[in-house]
């Protein structure tokens, strides 16, 4: 079967895929080793995509409310209500909530249609809440969103300053380039994060920062560069305009750091020119994320070191097409093509789209835009491949906004996501692997996306279901698109007026492709290597530094005195409504872990591996206690990734604040005024079934938690007073066995046909077995009852232990065997067990054992 060149569903890195189909519903993947992104790496979650593209959860027909509809019966009654909300309360009345996970041509078409046609500038993306303070920062310091560097710098830097950025698990393949350009260059890497996260164990120096005392960090280290003289004037005096008092208002004593820590960072900083700086979540999400993105600018400008190899500060994005959404124009700050609002500039993009209602002013920012659903000034919202009820601040209340809303329209693959089950018209999307497009990844490199298998059900790609409902707007001529690449043409021609108002973004070389060349494009970056060498895109050429303030603290109180941190998992993508579908990517964290230092445990009666309810003034989530040195005191952490669909009582985006930033509207995501405590349920227990419980199934529990296992689901639950077993149990044969004085309870359920449906361990007092063989029965049969009921084979395996690297399944046992016979390095390791030969994102893992064993062995020896 010949291989297909596509680029990868997730992050922002763009990795190149080679897939081939292998069965109607089935795909292997490679890396393509010609992809400039990743020359053939493929990090965990891509070399998974495979486990993901069955139509399992699949939103196959169009719903209107609970009913099954026609796409002509849809769409007729979501332009109706679109057409009725315009008439009577005018086109600001209608809300587009958007995504970085569309491909470039939907983004432009629902752009084009909402700015031109609806006529509103309420269109507004979940970049928000992710890429909004870099590309804010950027437009003050350069006059563009322009990233000015490129991966290849990784490979020329001799000083790598990571930002907010866990870049091993959630940018894994630059990762890889990291560690590639340390072990041959020597280069030395910084990590700035208020976590010793995995990728802070092994960097040439980790600093906890405070949370959000970024700005206060580089301010500091810029001062401490200007004393010593390493301003670049020559540079700051051609190039860059600085603010009066500039120099004034920073103070190399005012960092906010261990001081030894930050002299340690003056000087690598000092010695090594060639530095590059990159930034994501940490920076971006915060109350003060513009002004964090202009003290990094700041710091590259003032000394020189940016357009040149290995130097610049390096925004890298999160999600796959974060990039194209920008280029765009999807953001509600953006007009479109990097163009803003002015009247001349309005004028051009009315003219290029002969748009009868282009729209006057920007729109709504996410967080107001669902407060404007939620106060009924929005009455028709349509989100598309994004699932706001999980994954903004404030989730209660953006929930009852999609409650309230009138008319709400979900464009989504999944039919039961949380933003999809509110829905009163459902469109079914084409996702990743039959979608066929462009994404536009961290270093301005545009790939295509190509289809590898048939649509499923009645689904349609997201360009053709906006286009489709422009038809029934009037606006079918401006939405006469048959196939992808007449939309990119169109786009790439648009960036002619971008180009003329003195912007980088240029694709006008594209305006004429054909459907062939379109198919046949290679991965392209525009703005080249070094965008910004010619000059910057403010009217003056001139670049800007920005007088940045460090941010008032966080309030916190007596009643909410620790600082809640969010973020991500090396092998769960956003709310799961993918990964959750794979058991090789659930085995790394299979619930959600509120990571707590010691002490701070101690203080808050928490035990390692208990419960524990976190809240703030916005809301309570439970999650599982985790003990760790890495964090700081007072600081706690949380995944994203658990919605009600995995984990009822989990969903962080409930606990989350609505504060943002001033200027570019993202939220502070990162430091939220929390407390917590322990919940002690009467029982604990864990649920093995066949198929996936429930929200409703597990009403009434205190936690329950979810994740794929081979074959079937793996649920842990823990509640107070009785069990409600019939919900949780499918029907079938049941055997029993309890304990009654130690609070044990035992059941297993054949079905009909004599197949395993459920296995349920529950436990008053003492421990649960493990789960790990159990789990497996359902993809390898054949155990006796007594087995099953005592969770382990008859003659047991060894035990293999935890598993390190999901890549190639080695578990710490093997890893620990092989330190012991004399493997200690990183390689010698995957030598002998090929783990970390992959993605390479455990490798600090790995590196810590070997560390461990190493102190074992010294402190014998001693
Ligand atoms: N596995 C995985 N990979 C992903 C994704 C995923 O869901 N899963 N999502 C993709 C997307 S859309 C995005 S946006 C990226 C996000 O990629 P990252 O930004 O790397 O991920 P996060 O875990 O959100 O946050 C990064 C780090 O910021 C730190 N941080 C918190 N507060 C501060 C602060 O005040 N200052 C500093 N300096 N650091 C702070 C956190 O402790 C955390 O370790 O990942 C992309 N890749
Ligand atoms: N607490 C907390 N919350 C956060 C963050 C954090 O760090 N902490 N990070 C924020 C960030 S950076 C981001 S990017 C967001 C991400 O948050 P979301 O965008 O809400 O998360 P996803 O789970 O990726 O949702 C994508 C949805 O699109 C669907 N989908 C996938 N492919 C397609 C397609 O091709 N077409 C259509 N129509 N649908 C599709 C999926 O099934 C899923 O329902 O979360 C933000 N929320
Ligand atoms: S780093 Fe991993 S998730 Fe990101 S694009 Fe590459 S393979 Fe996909
Ligand atoms: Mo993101």
């Amino acid at each position: 079967m010949a291989a297909i060149r596509t680029t990868c569903a997730y992050c922002g890195v763009g990795c190149g895929i080679k897939a081939a189909v292998t069965g109607p519903r089935s795909v292997a993947i490679k890396g393509d080793v010609d992809h400039p992104a990743n020359f053939g790496r493929l990090c965990s979650k891509g070399t998974h995509l495979g486990e993901t593209v069955g139509l399992e959860g699949r939103l196959l027909h169009p719903m209107i409310g609970q009913q099954r509809a026609s796409w002509d019966d849809a769409l007729d009654e979501a332009a109706l209500r679109l057409r009725q909300t315009i008439a009577e309360h005018g086109p600001d009345a209608v809300g587009f909530y958007v995504s970085g996970q569309l491909l470039t041509e939907d983004y432009y078409v629902v752009n084009k249609l909402a700015k031109g046609f609806v006529g509103t500038g309420n269109i507004d993306t979940n970049s928000r809440l992710c890429m909004a303070s870099a590309v804010a920062a950027h437009i003050r310091a350069f006059g563009e969103d322009v990233v000015p560097c490129s991966y290849d710098d990784i490979d020329h830097a001799d000083l790598i300053v990571l930002v907010g950025s866990n870049t091993a698990w959630c940018h894994p393949i630059i990762w890889q380039r990291i560690e590639k350009a340390r072990e041959e260059r020597g280069t030395k890497l910084v990590v700035i994060d208020p976590r010793r996260t995995e990728t802070a164990e092994g960097a040439d120096l980790h600093i906890a920062v405070p949370p959000d005392g970024d700005v206060a960090l580089f301010n500091a280290l810029l001062a401490a560069l200007h004393d010593r003289g390493l301003v670049d004037g020559e540079f700051l005096q051609s190039s860059c305009d600085v603010p009066d008092g500039f120099w004034n208002g920073i103070d190399a004593a005012q960092h906010g750091i261990d001081a030894v820590d930050f002299a340690q960072l003056v000087e690598m900083a000092c010695a090594h020119p060639r530095m590059l700086t990159m930034f994501s979540q940490g920076a971006n999400q915060s109350v003060s994320g513009t002004d964090k993105g202009n003290a990094i600018i700041n710091l590259h400008l003032a000394t020189g070191r940016i357009n040149a190899p290995g130097a610049g500060p390096f925004s890298i994005t999160g999600q796959p097409n974060a990039m194209g959404g920008r280029e765009v124009g999807g953001l509600s700050s953006t007009l479109a093509c990097h163009l803003g609002f002015s009247a001349e500039e309005r004028a051009d993009v009315a003219t290029f789209w002969n748009a009868p209602n282009i729209c006057g002013k920007p729109g709504l920012k996410a967080v107001d835009l669902f407060r404007a659903v939620h106060s009924g000034q929005i009455k028709f919202l349509w989100v598309m491949a994004t699932n706001p009820a999980v994954s903004m601040p404030d989730a209660a209340f953006v929930r009852e906004a999609l409650r309230r809303c009138p008319t709400l329209v979900v464009s989504d693959i999944i039919a039961g996501s949380d933003t999809a089950r509110m829905a009163d018209i459902r469109l079914p999307a084409l996702g990743w692997g039959e979608k066929d497009g462009t994404v536009t990844n961290s270093e301005r490199r545009i790939s295509r996306q190509r289809a590898l298998l048939p649509a499923p059900g009645e689904a349609r790609a997201d360009w053709q279901i906006v286009c489709d409902l422009a038809a029934r707007l009037g606006h079918g001529a401006a939405f006469d698109f048959s196939e992808p690449s007449q939309i990119f043409a169109e786009y790439a021609a648009m960036t002619a007026l971008a180009r003329d108002h003195g912007k980088v973004l240029d694709l006008t070389g594209w305006a004429d492709c054909t459907s062939a060349q379109y198919q046949e494009m290679e991965p392209f970056q525009w703005g080249g290597r070094q965008p910004l060498a010619g000059g910057f895109p403010h009217e003056s050429g001139r670049a800007q530094l920005v007088a940045v303030q460090t941010p008032a603290a966080l309030a916190t109180s007596q009643a909410y005195p620790l600082q809640l941190n969010t973020g991500r998992y090396r092998d769960q993508w956003h709310t799961m409504t993918r990964t959750g579908l794979s058991p090789r990517l659930a085995s790394h964290r299979r619930e959600p872990l509120l990571e707590v230092h010691p002490a701070d445990a101690g203080d808050h009666g928490l035990g390692d591996g208990g419960l524990a309810k976190v809240s703030t003034p916005f809301g309570e989530a439970v999650y599982r206690v985790c003990l760790s040195d890495g964090q700081r005191r007072g600081d706690i952490y949380v995944p994203m990734h658990w919605s009600r669909q995995t984990g009822a009582h989990s969903g962080t985006g409930g606990l989350v604040h609505p504060l943002f930033d001033p200027i570019s509207g993202q939220p502070g995501f990162k430091n939220v005024a929390a407390t917590m405590a322990p919940v002690e349920p009467d029982w604990r227990a864990f649920l093995l079934s066949r198929l996936p419980l429930t929200a409703d199934m597990l009403a009434g529990t205190l936690y329950w938690a979810q994740s794929a296992v081979d074959g079937g689901w793996l649920t842990e639950i823990a509640g107070d007073g009785a069990v409600a077993l019939d919900n949780l149990l499918p029907q079938g044969d049941r055997s029993e066995v309890a304990d009654r004085a130690r609070g044990m309870q035992r059941i297993i359920v054949h079905g009909a046909d004599g197949d395993l449906e459920a296995a349920f361990f529950l436990t008053r007092s003492g421990a649960l077995p493990d789960r790990d063989w159990i789990a497996q029965q359902f993809s390898s049969p054949g155990a006796e009852m007594v087995e099953l009921l005592a969770a382990r084979p008859s003659t047991p395996a060894p035990d293999r232990g935890k598993l390190v690297c999901v890549c190639h399944d080695v578990r710490d046992q093997e890893i620990g065997a092989a330190i012991e016979g004399g493997a200690d390095t990183i390689k010698g390791v995957g030598a002998c067990t090929r783990a970390g030969t992959n993605c390479g994102s455990c490798r600090p893992i790995i590196a810590r054992m070997i560390e461990d064993a190493r102190a074992l062995t010294a402190q014998a020896v001693k």
